[in-house]
């Protein structure tokens, strides 16, 4: 029987496509790796201590902080400074970027310490979202000059899902020896699926092709399944793997610039998407390809199987 590979081993084997790696993005990875262990170790007891609940705090898009986002938060920052890889690190819980100034860092890291915290109480998944790019004069780049992109999912299993831009892997914590094994090599997006994702609380505030897109994937040609969670990273999973589309759309009544944040979730979920065969787009086109102005920048968003996509396209576009 082949021996499983662990994360490590599979990043070690990517290294060697970079004739002058010097394994600083290894140590990275792993070091984000080992944050995903330890926030999932948490999250396993949450129940029996006191870490459930709300901080009493609201965070910079005045959202209820829970005392898990803000342990997340903690461990991620020290788990990334002792790689000693790091230039700065920027997080949906910080109002501004974190320099880190005792090391040279080769990289910049964008996170979403644990996306659908709102769902840490009732034991639903969530998941910690990573964005990777090499430091630059300018600390707010395009998504597509990410080094890398993924997340850790807390559910069933604890998985970590990455790209470095040459396919997507999925890893499952083997929790027997506490290691990441290749679960899902090379992740491919069907090219079409039947599962749509959003959240129709706002369809009040849908324009014309949003409420006719709406209608067209109910009135349509098949049954589709309409599936939605309140974690961006748990309903993004299911249609990687599964194929259909998530949707976000922003609305003048809720959330007129969209509601997810440009650099912390849909970049990195774009750049993986992307890598994985599928698609995304947002109204300013691909968002992959927007400069940022501001750090907690929002943004819509429809992201999926690339005909999905496509036919979301052809309303949006008239
Ligand atoms: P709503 C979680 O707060 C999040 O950022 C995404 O993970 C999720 O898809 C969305 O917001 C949920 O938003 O408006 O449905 O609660």
């Amino acid at each position: 029987m082949n021996k499983p590979i662990s994360l490590t081993e599979f990043i070690l084997d990517e290294e060697k496509r970079f004739p002058k790696a010097k394994g600083n993005f290894t140590l990275l990875l792993s070091q984000l790796e080992y944050a995903g262990k330890i926030i999932a170790s948490h999250l396993r007891k949450a129940g029996l201590v006191d870490i459930l609940g709300k901080t009493g705090e609201k965070n910079v898009y005045e959202e209820e902080v829970v005392k898990l986002d803000q342990l997340s938060n903690d461990i991620l920052l020290q788990t990334l400074t002792s790689s000693q890889q790091v230039h700065a690190v920027a997080s949906e819980e910080l109002e501004d970027i974190h320099v880190v100034e005792k090391h040279n860092g080769e990289y910049l890291v964008f996170l979403d310490p644990l996306d659908g915290s709102s769902n840490v109480d009732v034991n639903l998944t969530i998941g910690t979202i990573f964005s990777i790019y090499h430091r630059s004069d300018s600390l707010l780049q395009p998504g597509n000059k990410q080094v890398a992109s993924g997340y850790i999912l807390y559910g069933t299993s604890v998985m970590f899902v990455y790209t470095s831009g040459k396919g997507v892997h999925g890893f499952t914590l083997d929790p027997s020896i506490g290691t990441f094994l290749l679960s899902h090599p090379d992740i491919r997006i069907p090219d079409e699926g039947d599962i749509y994702s959003l959240s129709e609380a706002n369809s009040i505030g849908f324009d014309g092709p949003m409420t006719s897109y709406l209608q067209s994937m109910k009135q349509g040609r098949k049954q589709l399944k309409a599936r939605y969670s309140g974690t961006m990273v748990a309903d993004m999973h299911r249609v990687l793997l599964k194929g259909g589309i998530f949707l976000y759309p922003s609305d003048p009544v809720h959330y007129p610039e969209g509601k997810l944040r440009l650099l912390f979730e849909v970049n990195p979920l774009s750049f993986l998407i992307q890598h994985a065969g599928g698609k995304a787009v947002c109204r300013r086109g691909n968002p992959l390809e927007i400069t940022p102005e501001s750090l907690h920048q929002r943004s819509d968003i429809a992201i999926g199987s690339r005909k999905n996509v496509e036919e979301y396209e052809s309303f949006l576009n008239g």
